[in-house]
């Protein structure tokens, strides 16, 4: 499996699993069959709800031996309710316990995005707390004190455009390591990944696959599939591959993380093995005009200060 690399020599699996959407009951088989066919990335998220689960499943294959501790990548975010400074150090040692870990390999902040404490998912514009209020920096000081901890071997961010990338880089200590982002061939963020190619950001894709089964607050009448895209399938036929596996091939061929997510045991084995897909010069060519600029998770669930054009700092495409 591929890695890459941190400045520190750490190696993050180029392919992981992706546990959005898998409930506490049902992720613990999940993450137990991953480990055993060879998953050494997890991607979990305090506001997934199933950190308790996923920790149970650790608990048990580090303690059948199927693998230690220093073999697995674990990253984790840190939620919208918790980015006041005094709140994040709490939110992280939440994660641990539930995870059942002395450390992560990698924390990030979730969104850009910050909600009261009390508030779990928002409901209404009262639920925010306004970037005046609390701007992005005191969160991110607070995630490299975290840093200094020894919790975490490495912070980043996700869901940061271009232009909160920068500006983070201008005030920060400790630079982002990774920024998580949706990524798939028709939304294929080239600017973004020049820039973090350029300051040494690993980026990861989120939804490689498309994010079909996304709750429908994140849903859009009408949206594309990448998966049903005919380029997609006739690239898949030559190589005797499946759709899915062209994508994450392609994800992986320009330089990026992928975590897709599945609960079947079929489809965790065919997505590991994309890894060893390798498309040519032209086909990459015919993915990269697939592209469409289409955020198919495109924020709109937020509310309060944070539009859109906020959010991504660009104009929603008519
Ligand atoms: P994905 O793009 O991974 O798509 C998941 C969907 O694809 C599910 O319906 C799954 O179904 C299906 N699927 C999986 N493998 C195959 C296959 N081989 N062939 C056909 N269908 C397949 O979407 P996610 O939104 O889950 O993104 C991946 C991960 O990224 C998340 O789980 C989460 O960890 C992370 N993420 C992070 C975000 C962030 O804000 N930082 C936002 C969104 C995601 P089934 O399970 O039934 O197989
Ligand atoms: C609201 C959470 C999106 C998936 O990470």
């Amino acid at each position: 499996m591929r890695t890459f690399s941190f400045d520190n020599g750490d190696q993050m699996p180029i392919l992981g699993l992706g546990t959005w959407k898998t409930d506490n009951q049902a992720i613990k088989p999940v993450i137990k069959q991953a480990i055993s066919i060879g998953y050494r990335h997890i991607d979990c998220a305090a506001v997934y709800g199933n950190e308790v689960g996923i920790g149970e499943a650790l608990t048990e294959a580090f303690d059948a031996k199927e693998v230690t501790r220093e073999q697995l990548w674990v990253t984790s975010k840190l939620w919208n309710n918790a980015h006041k400074a005094d709140d994040v150090l709490p939110a992280l040692k939440k994660t641990l316990h539930s995870l059942q870990l002395d450390y992560l390999d990698l924390y990030l902040i979730h969104w850009p995005v910050a909600v009261k404490p009390e508030v779990g998912f928002p409901q209404s514009d009262d639920d925010y707390l306004s970037l005046e209020e609390l701007p992005i920096i005191e969160t991110w000081q607070a995630m490299e004190a975290c840093f200094e901890t020894g919790l975490i071997r490495h912070i980043g961010v996700s869901n940061f455009s271009v232009k909160k990338l920068k500006k983070l880089l201008a005030q920060s200590r400790i630079n982002p390591e990774v920024n998580q982002v949706e990524l798939h061939p028709l939304l294929q963020q080239p600017e973004m990944k020049k820039y973090c190619d350029s300051v040494g950001i690993n980026l990861t894709a989120y939804a490689p696959l498309g994010s079909g089964d996304r709750p429908a607050f994140f849903q859009e009448e009408g949206s594309p599939n990448p998966l049903e895209q005919p380029v997609i399938h006739e690239i898949a036929a030559a190589h005797d591959a499946t759709p899915a596996q062209v994508l994450l091939a392609w994800g992986i061929q320009r330089g990026t993380a992928v975590i897709p997510k599945t609960v079947k045991a079929q489809r965790m084995e065919e997505n590991l093995a994309a890894s060893g897909l390798e498309l040519s010069d032209q086909e990459m060519m015919q993915i990269q005009s697939l592209d469409q600029h289409c955020r198919l998770l495109n924020g709109k669930v937020w509310g309060g200060p944070y539009t859109y054009e906020y959010l991504w700092d660009e104009k929603e495409l008519g």
